[in-house]
């Protein structure tokens, strides 16, 4: 490396020197010489005459101010300086890039026969010299040129304003979009497709056009994404009273793309994955996912196009708050209950692994080297639980009136955390100055709770302390204001009314100090307390619940959360009795309550499918992980496995009684039917473990007539290690050899397949006709699961896994920055290992240190980790 990259800090915010408000952009397309020429109109915001452009990979061509050549220019490494300018001027500028050569797939690259862009964070300096930072906001003209035969389809932001034909068989469509925005919003397309085409009328009478674009003969799975796209304009128009601004809403899937999607103005871009589904080749978990990511995309159209970041550490400030949206939606669409447990699956296990690990930092980061590393599980997720807690606090109308507020103020412009707050507080009244700490603090909280029952005062004490653990970027920490929702049951399973100080008090209890004591009067028995209710704030709980309260409360908690939560608690507390039983020699355990109320669980009439089926999915290793300063991999792998034996062997007749129970002729993606299926799929991976297990497995294969079904069956067959398994995976294989995206599926069983040589097996499959390094789905599905969902054999303590891992980054480290810094994650963790592991992988760090031409991306997470 020339020089060392540099940090950006969030203090040294600085206005632009110029504001740009109009660029006028003319693409003239080929795959290795594409020239864009980008006129704008440039104003003087400070006192300088020099203007520094932002720009990479490109071949400068020329500049010109108000038509003249202008020698007064350099160019950098990663800029163009201008200088002696005057005031206002209009800048044209003539780049030369290299689209098919663009691996990286950032600013303007080929996907499969495809021109397409990404350009946030700062992607948009792939395509010309610009000033390429969120609060620059400009009216874009775009005109795109190329190929009429292979590109029928010329698409960028906003309305089509004219087009025509150009010589040698090409042609040309001019876009406009009125709305202003920042370069990171900016969007092409060119290709040949199939359209699927609807039309939506907002609630001012307004009707627009809605068209999705996917690869051709895919027509028959874009039906799904439609649906969802029109219940998001729907839902918050109802919801958030917020509706659509163009005649026109594009949606474009790729099959080569970094994330999940992309929301730019008017023109989607998104990766296949979250577009193409039907029966046969999507899950049900495929059907929501889709859902919710259309549903995100869309929300992002006022939470982040209409406001967007004055920067990029005000991120959160768009991503918390529509990650906040999207999943309203899908609760308002379908189980609340069922997503809430999935979201705080994710945050208990890899965002607060996050959280301790070199990479921590606060929803709004205070230091960044390179941007694309901060779309994190911290800013989305522990974000959305930030406008969570608001919502919690201020009650739905009160959130609302924060929000309109907000948009009054900062319609068209871009905005900061601070300016999110000030809204929800003068809207409301409520003062949130010590809740501002939470955009400012990482790390997770731990809440240590005891209780103190006096019977002859009839009173009943919770004491409740709370404290975060240093950080790797912070050692000392302050105490927040947390939403504390609790409820407190008599034995007959009533709620006791909360009574403090003579006065009845609401359920969410305000804990903003270190220690605080509650005393709630009235109390004629002691009661079992339910705390933490719906995760009302994103900490760790500590109490003492013995194994009769976490029963009791799986049976008499008033919602299905503290339900399911109690259910885990009791489930943690044997597997960590149990890891310490392995360690010393002796047997795993379930005592008979426990295996008594998952009978309960499993018979009870009322409960929903889905309900049970989330109380029977075990904690995943990389949340157990999280308990534990070092983790003993193989003996919590050991654990896990015996404990699903244990009540495969227990519940044995009441699992096939459900299983047999729920088969369901036809398949609908209704969410009663997927409850369904995910109950009795759940119960086929116990099943599987039983003498039946490979026959049940092979039965349900043969006669699934959905993806959901097909890989149930795969995944059973896969992690107890059936004999049946290579068969389902050779006839999967022949059948859908050719559809990466169906693919996928199967090259993520290789990776978390737990036979003993994974390795060889993964490095086997990497020649796979289908496989391809290039393309991130493809690395995501099988080295990343390899990586993060087959601990046992990635932590294999020959080092193996981890030499692997090192080699797969170089070569990503090359081709798709992005995508390496992805898939270190795992590697970034090492001191949560033995001695020996440690050693090993701080090898391949060094290693990765050592490279000449290590990105970014790699860079900083690298150095952050080796050197604490
Ligand atoms: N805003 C994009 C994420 C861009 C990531 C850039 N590395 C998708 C989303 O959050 O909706
Ligand atoms: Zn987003």
């Amino acid at each position: 490396m020339s020089q060392a990259p540099q940090a950006k800090y969030r203090k040294d915010y600085q206005a632009p020197s110029h504001l740009i408000t109009d660029i006028d952009l003319t693409f003239d397309l080929y795959d290795n010489d594409t020239i864009v020429t980008a006129v704008s109109k440039v104003i003087q915001n400070a006192d300088s005459t020099k203007l520094e452009l932002d720009g990479e990979g490109l071949e400068l061509r020329s500049v010109k101010v108000n038509g003249e050549e202008w020698s007064h220019h350099e160019v950098k490494e990663t800029s163009l300086l201008l200088a002696e300018l005057p005031a206002e001027f209009e800048l044209e500028i003539i780049t030369k890039m290299d689209p098919e050569a663009n691996t990286a797939l950032e600013g303007l690259y080929k996907s499969g026969g495809a021109f397409c862009t990404q350009c946030e964070a700062e992607g948009f300096r792939r395509i010309t010299y610009y000033l390429d930072r969120p609060d620059v906001l400009a009216k874009y003209t775009t005109k795109v040129i190329a190929d009429k035969t292979a590109y029928p389809f010329l698409l960028s932001n906003g309305n089509r304003i004219a087009e025509g034909d150009a010589e040698n068989g090409r042609h040309w469509v001019q876009w406009q979009d009125p709305h202003p925005k920042p370069a990171y919003l900016f969007a092409l397309v060119a290709g040949n497709f199939d359209v699927l085409r609807d039309k939506y009328t907002t609630m001012s009478g307004r009707l627009v056009d809605l068209e999705i674009f996917v690869d051709k003969g895919n027509l028959d799975r874009a039906g799904h994404a439609m649906t969802s796209l029109i219940n998001s304009m729907k839902w918050d128009e109802e919801r958030f009273g917020l509706e659509y601004d163009l005649d026109i809403y594009m949606i474009v899937a790729v099959d080569f793309f970094n994330m999940g999607a992309m929301e730019n103005k008017g023109l989607n871009i998104f990766n296949s994955k979250f577009v193409l589904a039907n029966d046969q080749t999507a899950t049900d978990r495929d059907y929501l996912g889709i859902e919710a990511v259309i549903g995100h995309e869309y929300f992002h159209n006022w939470t982040g196009n209409r406001v967007t970041c004055r920067d990029w550490f005000q991120l959160s400030l768009k991503e918390g708050l529509t990650v906040f949206r999207d999943q309203e939606f899908s609760s308002d669409l379908g189980s609340r209950a069922d997503n809430r447990i999935d979201n705080v699956r994710i945050i208990r296990g890899p965002q607060f692994a996050e959280d301790s690990s070199p990479m921590s930092h606060p929803i709004r980061p205070d230091k960044v080297i390179e941007m694309n590393n901060f779309y994190t599980l911290t800013v989305y997720e522990k974000g959305s639980e930030v406008i969570r807690m608001y919502h919690t606090l201020l009650g739905e109308e009160g959130f609302q009136k924060g929000m309109k507020l907000y948009f009054e103020r900062h319609d068209g412009t871009a905005a900061t955390c601070e300016d999110f707050v000030c809204a929800m507080e003068d809207a409301t009244g409520v003062d949130l100055t010590q809740f501002r700490l939470w955009y400012s603090q990482a790390g997770t909280p731990t809440l240590r709770v005891s209780s103190e029952y006096n019977a002859d005062q009839k009173t009943y004490a919770l004491t409740v302390e709370q404290f975060t653990e240093p950080t790797h970027d912070q050692a000392i920490k302050q105490a927040l204001h947390i939403p504390f929702d609790i409820e407190l049951y008599a034995q007959n399973g009533d709620v006791i009314p909360l009574v403090m100080n003579g006065e009845s008090v609401h359920h969410v209890l305000d804990v903003k100090q270190d220690k605080q004591t509650f005393v709630f009067e009235n109390v004629v028995e002691r009661p079992v307390p339910s705390l933490l209710r719906e995760f009302s704030a994103p900490v760790k709980l500590e109490y003492d619940y013995s194994d009769e309260e976490l029963s009791f409360l799986m049976k008499h908690a008033t919602n299905d959360f503290a339900r399911w939560d109690a259910s885990q608690m009791l489930l943690a507390k044997y597997i960590r009795q149990n890891v310490v039983n392995i360690q010393s020699g002796s047997e795993v355990k379930l005592s008979d309550e426990l295996i008594d109320s998952f009978r309960g669980v499993l018979l009870d009439a009322n409960l929903e499918p889905a309900f049970i089926a989330q109380v029977l999915s075990l904690p995943s290793i990389n949340e157990i992980t999280g308990w534990y300063k070092q983790v003993d991999i193989d003996a919590v792998d050991a654990v896990l496995n015996s404990i699903t034996v244990s009540l495969s062997k227990a519940l044995e007749d009441e699992l096939s009684a459900t299983y047999h129970s729920l088969r369901q002729a036809e398949y609908n993606i209704g969410h009663d039917a997927i409850g369904k299926r995910a109950l009795r799929n759940r119960c086929l991976q116990f099943l599987a473990y039983t003498e039946k297990g490979n026959d049940l497995v092979i039965a349900q294969y043969d006669v699934a007539n959905n993806m959901t079904d097909t890989i149930a069956a795969m995944t059973a067959a896969n992690s107890a290690q059936l004999t049946c398994r290579e068969t389902l995976m050779s006839d999967y294989s022949d059948k859908w050899k050719h559809d990466g995206l169906v693919m996928d599926k199967w090259f993520a069983l290789q990776g978390s397949n737990p036979v003993e040589d994974a390795l060889e097996n993964v490095k086997a499959t990497m020649s796979h006709e289908a496989f391809s390094l290039k393309n991130p789905n493809r690395t995501r599905s099988l080295i990343g699961s390899f990586l993060n969902t087959n601990p046992v054999r990635f932590h294999d303590k020959s080092g193996a896994g981890y030499q692997f891992a090192g080699e797969i980054l170089r070569q990503l480290n090359d081709t798709n920055p992005q995508v390496a810094s992805r898939m270190i994650d795992p590697l970034l963790k090492f001191r949560k290992y033995d001695e020996d592991r440690q050693a090993l992988i701080r090898a391949e760090l060094e290693k990765l240190k050592s490279m000449d031409n290590l990105a970014k991306d790699l860079f900083e997470k690298v150095t952050k980790a080796l050197d604490e």
